[in-house]
């Protein structure tokens, strides 16, 4: 992200609703409107309103397309274009949050999208029982005018087969991890997670209901370990969390989304994850907590995923032009964040 002026007096006007620390719970606090705010910028700024608005439309207009399903590290293509991955405990939501990102809702479309796709119109496939992704699904998000995300076949001698995709990103749904070992869920996982370069930064997503589990906190501690840049995902948020200042609707069109728990309740909980998620020593998640709903509409927008959205273009290194209309351009290949660098702590 660009540099930008460091006098408090800036952040606090451009971001007033992001405090040093959380507030504490109080009945005379006055409510806070702005209904997206469920996350956490302690490390990294929190993305305007102009920010959010590209990043949904990016996504949203965006062609993407399911690429493959791998199951061991070696079978990877090559690939010019970046990759985030979302990984989690079974069931916590992780493909539910690839189908939110790009818009691809059971409502939003009649029929099944191509290979992969689930239930009619989910891009990736979702269930209600626990395991049921079973590869690392690969989905290709690309602009129109870049021509998508594509595995380019081998063309002989030295040029293997290739993901390319200009101005593009993969998004990478993995298995989750449940009642096995961290091996038994997958030495080609931790292989995928530690040592591909495409990877920009792994998603960890955890149900804010639930909490952080031991299989997250080991996970974490590898991800430490080898300096793979990683950030926490707080998912179903609507369990715990719905603003009374907002529309409230279902995507699946159910009845049931309804205000729900406080906003100073939420934060009280948020800083208490901090202290687990960023250690004292030894470096530890982007200082950067996000929650979400991808199945309830807040003012007619999925709750918290805007800043989903913003957070991974962030991550594949996409800069944003401050501005109102402006467009979002990529920076340049030199100036992106690559993996296997320490977090900053
Ligand atoms: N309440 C609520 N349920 C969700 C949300 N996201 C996913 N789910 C449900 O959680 C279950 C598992 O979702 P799925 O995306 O398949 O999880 P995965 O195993 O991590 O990929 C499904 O029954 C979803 O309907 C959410 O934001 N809110
Ligand atoms: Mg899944």
């Amino acid at each position: 992200m660009a540099a930008l002026p460091s006098q408090p007096h800036y952040i606090c006007q451009r971001y007033p609703r992001f405090h040093p620390e959380p507030p504490a719970p109080s009945i005379h606090r006055p409510p806070i409107l702005d209904p997206e705010a469920v996350n956490w910028y302690w490390d990294t700024l929190a993305p305007t309103i102009a920010e959010r608005a590209q990043a949904h439309s990016f996504f949203t207009k965006a062609q993407r397309t399911f690429l493959r399903s791998i199951t061991r590290f070696r079978e990877w293509p090559q690939s010019d274009v970046p990759e985030v991955a979302f990984v989690g405990r079974s069931n916590v939501g992780k493909s539910s949050l690839l189908n939110a990102i790009v818009g691809a809702d059971l409502k939003a479309h009649g029929q099944r999208e191509k290979a992969g796709g689930g239930k009619a119109g989910e891009l990736a496939r979702t269930s209600k029982h626990p395991g049921h992704t079973k590869t690392m699904n690969l989905y290709g998000i690309g602009t129109v005018a870049g021509g998508g995300v594509r595995i380019r076949p081998s063309r002989g001698g030295n040029e293997h087969e290739k993901i390319v995709g200009r101005q593009g990103l993969v998004i990478v749904d993995l298995p989750g991890y449940g009642e096995g070992s961290q091996t038994e869920w997958g030495i080609e996982i931790v292989k995928y997670l530690t040592q591909r370069k495409q990877l920009r930064r792994t998603f960890i997503l955890v149900d804010a209901y639930a909490g952080l589990k031991d299989k997250d906190r080991s996970l974490m501690a590898s991800l430490r370990l080898a300096g793979v840049p990683y950030q926490i995902i707080l998912s179903k948020i609507d369990r715990i969390y719905l603003p009374a200042s907002g529309v409230l609707s279902r995507v699946d069109g159910r009845k049931g989304a309804r205000p729900i728990g406080s906003l100073p309740e939420l934060q009280l909980k948020l800083h208490e994850i901090r202290a687990d998620i960023q250690p004292r020593m030894g470096g530890g998640a982007l200082g950067e907590l996000l929650a979400c709903s991808s199945e309830v509409r807040v003012n007619g927008r999925r709750f918290g995923i805007d800043a989903v959205r913003f957070a991974i273009l962030q991550a594949v290194g996409w800069e944003f032009e401050r501005g109102a209309g402006k467009r979002i351009y990529r920076v340049p290949t030199e100036k992106r964040p690559v993996n296997h660098k320490k977090m900053d702590a």
